[in-house]
Formats: structure tokens, sequence, C-alpha cells
């Protein structure tokens, strides 16, 4: 019996997400006209794109220099990356965020950190972005509904967040705490979820160089529906793990519960890697649509263990049976 149900509200499933991707290719295809659209189909690489979108505040990032962080594929149109999320506290329908998450206000914003650390202590948001330089890292981010994008974020490694506040020997876990605000966030009617939205990951996951604590994407600021001012970005995890508008972090001893666990832990465990080889027990997890190429070609790319970043984290996971610890 899935709790989601009894919540009266079921995951989406990949075939209820294609038609309406199928939906929006056609429509853009529509607004670029043919030629615009070819050369925006075959015409570009990741490092090709340049162009930021100039609706926010320009954030850039230099070039990340870190194994696997500027992977080859074509970058999601912004419009798309912008338009189609997971946001639950805004509402579940992929629309509803960019939508409703624009009144968010992101200023003022601080991050509290507790738990085991040396250092605990409240960060402004100001402090946080001048705590290490921007980077600009290019991610593949496949959401457990079996879609992908390929964002552009910038940031820095959570590892320089962790070091600088010092955890203690009992650190073991990390938990992620996001903003629940009812004045603002329309979602929090729903009992979709159990509100704070929170997650967690070992601590040897968060200080993986790869695990990026976000404040941009596309040379600029985050939109609010992606996450403002800042969000964890795991690119080797389905991105329900990359918690947005985070207002806590906490170091703990013990595993902590995640909110999609406590929703359905048959379908949603610790772990959450990328992993083509366990499915989720609704749907197979073998294959991805990238948004941005349904419809067209109609193409399905195979999913990668650990997203594709397998030779960068797969070391993290060495002896543990990762279809019971999914
Ligand atoms: N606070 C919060 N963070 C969240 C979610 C959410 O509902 N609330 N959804 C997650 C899911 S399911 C995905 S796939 C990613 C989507 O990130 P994007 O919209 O920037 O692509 O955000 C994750 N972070
Ligand atoms: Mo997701």
């Amino acid at each position: 019996m899935h709790l989601l149900r009894d919540r009266g509200f079921r995951h989406a499933t990949p075939s209820d997400i294609t038609p309406r991707a199928v939906y929006r290719q056609r429509r853009q295809l529509l607004a670029l006209g043919g030629a615009a659209a070819l050369a925006g189909a075959f015409g570009t690489n990741a490092h090709a794109q340049a162009a930021r979108p100039g609706k926010l505040a320009a954030l850039p990032g230099t070039r990340s220099a870190l194994p696997g962080a500027l992977v080859m594929d074509k970058p999601t149109a912004y419009a798309d990356a912008s338009t189609y999320n997971n946001f639950y506290e805004f509402g579940t329908e992929k629309s509803d965020p960019a939508r409703h998450a624009r009144s968010l206000k992101t200023r003022p914003w601080t991050v509290a950190v507790e738990g085991e650390v040396k250092k605990p202590g409240t960060y402004d948001i100001e402090a946080l972005l001048k705590l290490a330089p921007m980077e600009e890292r290019i991610y593949r981010l496949r959401c457990v509904e079996g879609w992908s994008m390929v964002i552009p974020w910038v940031g820095y490694s959570l590892a320089e967040l962790v070091r600088r506040v010092e955890p203690t020997g009992n650190a073991k876990f990390v938990q992620f705490v996001t903003l629940a605000d009812r004045r603002q966030m329309p979602g929090l009617a729903s009992s979709v979820l159990d509100w704070p939205y929170v997650e967690g990951l070992r601590l040897d996951e968060a200080t993986h160089p790869l695990a990026l604590l976000t404040f941009g994407m596309y040379g600029e600021v985050l939109p609010n529906q992606n996450g403002a001012p800042l969000r964890l970005v795991v690119p080797w995890k389905y991105g329900f793990k990359s918690g947005k508008s985070l207002v806590k972090i906490r170091f703990v001893d013990k595993q902590p519960k995640t909110s999609w666990e406590l929703a359905a832990p048959d379908e949603y465990g610790f772990y959450s890697n990328v992993n083509p080889q366990v499915d989720h027990p609704r749907w197979s997890q073998a294959t991805e649509r990238r948004i941005g190429e349904d419809g067209l070609l109609a193409r399905k790319r195979a999913t990668l263990m650990f997203n594709g970043y397998e030779p960068q984290v797969g070391q993290l996971y060495a002896g543990m049976d990762l279809r019971r610890q999914f």
C-alpha cells in the first residue's frame, strides 16, 4: 500500500509526462522557426553556450576544472529549465513553481548550521555568496520520474562550507531543511509531503567535491522556482535529493529521515542514487527523456549508473548492496 495514494496523490509516471513535453516542443518550434530550431538541435554543445538569459542579476562562475564537472551534452533551454519544475511547496504541477514562486522573498535570507560542528551559527546569504569562488558546472539532473535536463549551475562545492564549520567526530550525516512558509508557499496547504521538505546525505557524500551548493544557473542568480537563493545539486542522485531554498543544515550522528522516505518508504530510500538496474516499484528506471528532445526525434536515452558520474562517485558505495540500500 502506498502512503502517497493515501495522501490523495501519486507521483507522476513517465507516461503522464511525455505528452506535456511533446506539446512544449511543438510550441517551441513554432516560436523559434525551423532554421533556428535546427541550429538549436544540432549546432551547439555545452562549451559553446555562453549567452545568459538576461532576466535576473548576473552571477558568473569560472568553468570548473573538477573531473566530471562539465558534461558535454547540449544544455537544456533556459525556458524549459525555468518552467518545468518540481517544487511542491508551490504546487505539484510542473508549471506551478514558475507561476507561484515569483513572490518568494529571497532577502533577507539566512542559513542556520547546527548540530555536530565546532562552529555552529547563522550564515547570511551575502556571506555565503563570498565564502568560496563561484564555479560553473554543467551537470545532468535526472528526476526519479524519468526525465532529465542538462543545466549550467553556478556555485561551489558544499565541502567548502562543511570544512569551515568543522564537523566533530560524531558527524556522520547531514540533514538539509528547506523553507516552509505558509504565507508564501501555497503548496504547504497540501499534505502530499510533511513540511518542511527535508533531505539528507552521508557526510562523505556531502563532502564529495561534485556536491554543489548552488546559487545560480545560466550565468545568473537562481530563479525562485529553481530554488533561490540557494539550493543543493547532487548530480549522481535522483533530483529530489537536491533540496531547494535551504534554510538549515544540520550535522547529525544518525541517518536522518527524508520527506520522500516518510511519504513512501517502499518507493524512496535514503540513498536514491540514479541506478538503471533498480526500478521504481511503479516504473522502470532504465531509460529517460531529455527535456527538449522529446517529440521531434522521440529519442529515449539509456540512464547511466550514478547518472554518468560513476568514475567520480562509485567508490563511495563500494561493498554496498544497492538493491537493498536504494
Ligand atoms: N524544497 C524542495 N526542493 C526540491 C523539490 C521540492 O519539491 N521542494 N523537488 C525536487 C525534485 S523532485 C527535483 S526533480 C528537483 C528539480 O529541480 P529543478 O526544478 O531546478 O530542475 O528539485 C528537487 N528539490
Ligand atoms: Mo524529481
